[in-house]
C-alpha cells in the first residue's frame, strides 16, 4: 500500500480534522513521515472549548454506560475488536508510516489490540468481587467492582494503538468511557483507532464512550490530569513526564497508573544457548529501531563468553537492513524524528567519553533514497570498571552497552543497578540461576523473562515496572482492577442491629 492508499482505506483523506497536502497554519499540528521527514498530514488541535466539550461528554456518556451490564459492554468491545481484525493491515500500515516502525511490527502492534479486545470480552463476564463471612449472624459482606467514571490515557508515539487498548478495552467492559491523549507525533493513528472504536460502540447504542482529544500539554495535557472529574490517569511516557503527571494528580488525590521508562538489561550466561540468544537479543535490543519502553538497552554477559559472543552480536548487527519501514526485508526503520536522532548522537558520544568502545554502528544511516531520520543499531563495551555512567539513561534509540561479569549475584546487581524497573532477562540453561534471577532476591523489575530478551510481551500478564517505571500494570491479570472502584457491602438479613468489635451501644 501507498501512503495515499493507506490513508484512504481508513476515511483520513476525508476526516474533519485532518488536512492532507497543505500547512492549514496554526491551531494545527504537522505529523511526520519519520522516514522521508516529509509531512503526512496537518491534525486540528483541541482548544480549550473543544476539551471542556469532550470532558464533558465523557461524564454524561458515563452515566448510561455504566448501567449497561459488563456482559452486554463486552459485545461491544467483541464488536471493536472485529472492527480492528477488518483493519488490521491497515492499521498496521498506518502506524509503520507514521511512526516508522517496521511493517510486520505495525501489525502486530494491532494484533496486540485484537488480543486485549478478545481478553476484555471474556472479563467482562468475570469481573469478580469476593465474599467473606461476617463475625455477625445473620449478615454477610461483599466486594462488588463498580465503574469509576471517564478515565484519561494519554499515550507515547512508540505504540500508538496498542497502549491505547490496553486501556480502552479493559477500561470499557469496567464501565467507563475513555478520553485519550495520543502523542502529537502519531495523531493519524489515534484518530483512526478511535473513529473505528467509537463508530462502533454509537451503531450499538453507545455514543461518546470512545473520546480523542489532541493537543498540546499546555491546553490539553495540563486540562486532562488536573480534571477532577477524571478519577484515573493512565499515562505511558518518560519517567520525566511521569513525574509530572504522578505529582499533578496526587494534589488532587487522584489515581495514576504510571508505564515509565526502561532501563532493560539480559544477563547472558555461559550455559546459555547462544544461538537463541543471538537471536532474542537482537531482536530486542534493535527492535522499533530500539524505541519500545521494553527495549534491551544493557546486555551484561559473563566475562568468559564476551568477546566471542560480542563479536557473533555485532556480526548479526551488520547484516540488518535498515531502510523503508514498509518495504518487505526491513528489519529496522527510521527513529521517530530528527530530535531522536540528536539524542542517539549525544549518547554514543557521551559513552565514548566515558570510556566505552564502539563494536559496530555509531553514525548516522543513509538507505537509498530516504532523507528521513535513520541510525546504525549500536553496541558500545563499558571499560573494564564496568563504568558507563550514559547507560544510565533511557536513550530511545538502538544502542546496546554492553557490560561483564564474574558472578551472577553481581550481574543480578548490575541488572538492579538502574533507576527504572521495567524489564529484565536471564540467558541460561541453568535452573539455579534461573530460579536465582526470578526468586525474591533477583530481578528488581516488573517483567522478567527466561531464555527470551526484554521485549515483546504477551497481553495475558500484567505489564508494568517498578522504582522510576511507575508501579502501574496493564493489560492481562487483574489489571483491570485499577479501572474499577471497590464497594465493600456489609448486609445485615436479621431484625437484631449487633455491632461489629462486640461494642455494645444501650
Ligand atoms: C511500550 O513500549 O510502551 O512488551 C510497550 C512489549 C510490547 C509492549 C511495549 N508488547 O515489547
Amino acid at each position: 500500500m501507498n501512503v495515499k492508499q493507506i490513508l484512504e482505506s481508513l476515511g483520513l483523506d476525508k476526516h474533519p480534522r485532518v488536512v492532507l497536502g497543505r500547512d492549514p497554519g496554526s491551531g494545527y499540528a504537522m505529523t511526520e513521515n519519520p522516514a522521508t521527514g516529509e509531512p503526512l498530514a496537518w491534525v486540528k488541535l483541541d482548544d480549550a472549548a473543544a476539551y471542556e466539550k469532550e470532558a464533558a461528554g465523557a461524564v454524561e456518556s458515563f452515566k448510561a454506560w455504566r448501567e449497561v451490564p459488563a456482559p452486554v459492554r463486552g459485545q461491544v468491545v467483541r464488536a471493536i475488536g472485529d472492527a480492528l481484525r477488518a483493519k488490521r493491515d491497515a492499521l498496521g500500515a498506518l502506524v509503520s508510516l507514521e511512526v516508522g516502525k517496521i511493517l510486520a511490527e505495525g501489525v502486530g502492534e494491532v494484533q496486540e489490540s485484537i488480543d486485549i479486545a478478545d481478553f476484555a470480552v471474556g472479563l467482562s463476564r468475570q469481573l469478580y468481587g469476593m465474599t467473606m463471612p461476617s463475625e455477625r449472624r445473620r449478615h454477610r459482606i461483599q466486594e462488588t467492582w463498580h465503574p469509576l467514571g471517564p478515565i484519561g490515557v494519554i499515550t507515547a508515539f512508540n505504540f500508538p494503538n496498542a497502549v491505547w487498548a490496553w486501556n480502552a478495552m479493559v477500561a470499557a467492559v469496567c464501565g467507563d468511557t475513555i478520553l485519550w491523549k495520543p502523542s502529537l507525533m502519531a495523531t493519524l493513528t489515534a484518530i483512526a483507532t478511535n473513529s473505528i472504536a467509537a463508530q462502533v460502540a454509537e451503531s450499538m447504542g453507545h455514543p461518546g464512550v470512545f473520546r480523542l482529544v489532541i493537543g498540546t500539554d499546555d491546553v490539553v495535557g495540563h486540562r486532562l490530569v488536573a480534571d477532577k472529574r477524571v478519577p484515573l490517569i493512565s499515562a505511558t511516557g518518560s519517567c520525566r513526564m511521569g513525574k509530572a503527571v504522578g505529582a499533578a494528580v496526587a494534589q488532587r488525590i487522584g489515581r495514576t497508573l504510571l508505564e515509565l521508562g526502561g532501563n532493560n538489561a539480559v544477563i547472558v550466561e555461559p550455559s546459555a544457548d547462544l544461538d537463541l540468544a543471538l537471536r532474542a537479543i537482537t531482536f530486542s535490543a534493535v527492535g522499533t529501531a530500539g524505541q519500545r519502553c521494553t527495549t534491551t538497552r544493557r546486555m551484561i554477559v559473563h566475562e568468559s563468553i564476551a568477546d566471542a559472543f560480542v563479536a557473533r552480536l555485532a556480526a548479526a548487527y551488520r547484516t540488518i537492513k535498515i531502510g523503508d519501514p514498509l518495504a518487505e526485508g526491513t528489519l529496522v526503520g527510521p527513529l521517530v524524528n530528527a530530535r531522536a536522532v540528536e539524542g542517539y548522537h549525544h549518547a554514543v558520544a557521551e559513552a565514548i567519553k566515558q570510556g566505552g568502545t564502539l563494536v559496530c554502528g555509531g553514525k548516522a544511516a543513509k538507505p537509498a533514497g530516504l532523507a528521513g531520520h535513520f541510525v546504525e543499531p549500536t553496541i558500545i563495551r563499558a571499560p573494564a570498571s564496568n563504568r558507563l555512567p550514559i547507560s544510565d539513561d533511557e536513550t530511545f534509540a538502538p544502542i546496546l552497552y554492553v557490560f561483564t561479569y564474574k558472578d551472577l549475584d553481581d550481574a543480578i546487581a548490575m541488572n538492579n543497578r538502574v533507576e527504572q524497573g521495567l524489564s529484565s532477562a536471564i540467558l541460561t540453561n541453568d535452573v539455579r540461576s534461573m530460579e536465582r534471577f526470578i526468586g525474591p532476591a533477583g530481578t528488581d523489575c516488573g517483567l522478567a523473562y527466561v531464555n527470551l530478551a526484554t521485549s515483546g510481551a504477551e497481553i495475558g500478564g500484567a505489564f508494568g515496572g517498578e522504582k522510576e517505571t511507575g508501579g502501574g500494570r496493564e493489560s492481562g491479570s487483574d489489571s483491570w482492577k485499577a479501572y474499577m472502584r471497590r464497594q465493600t457491602a456489609t448486609i445485615n438479613g436479621g431484625r437484631e442491629l449487633s455491632l461489629a468489635q462486640g461494642i455494645r451501644f444501650e
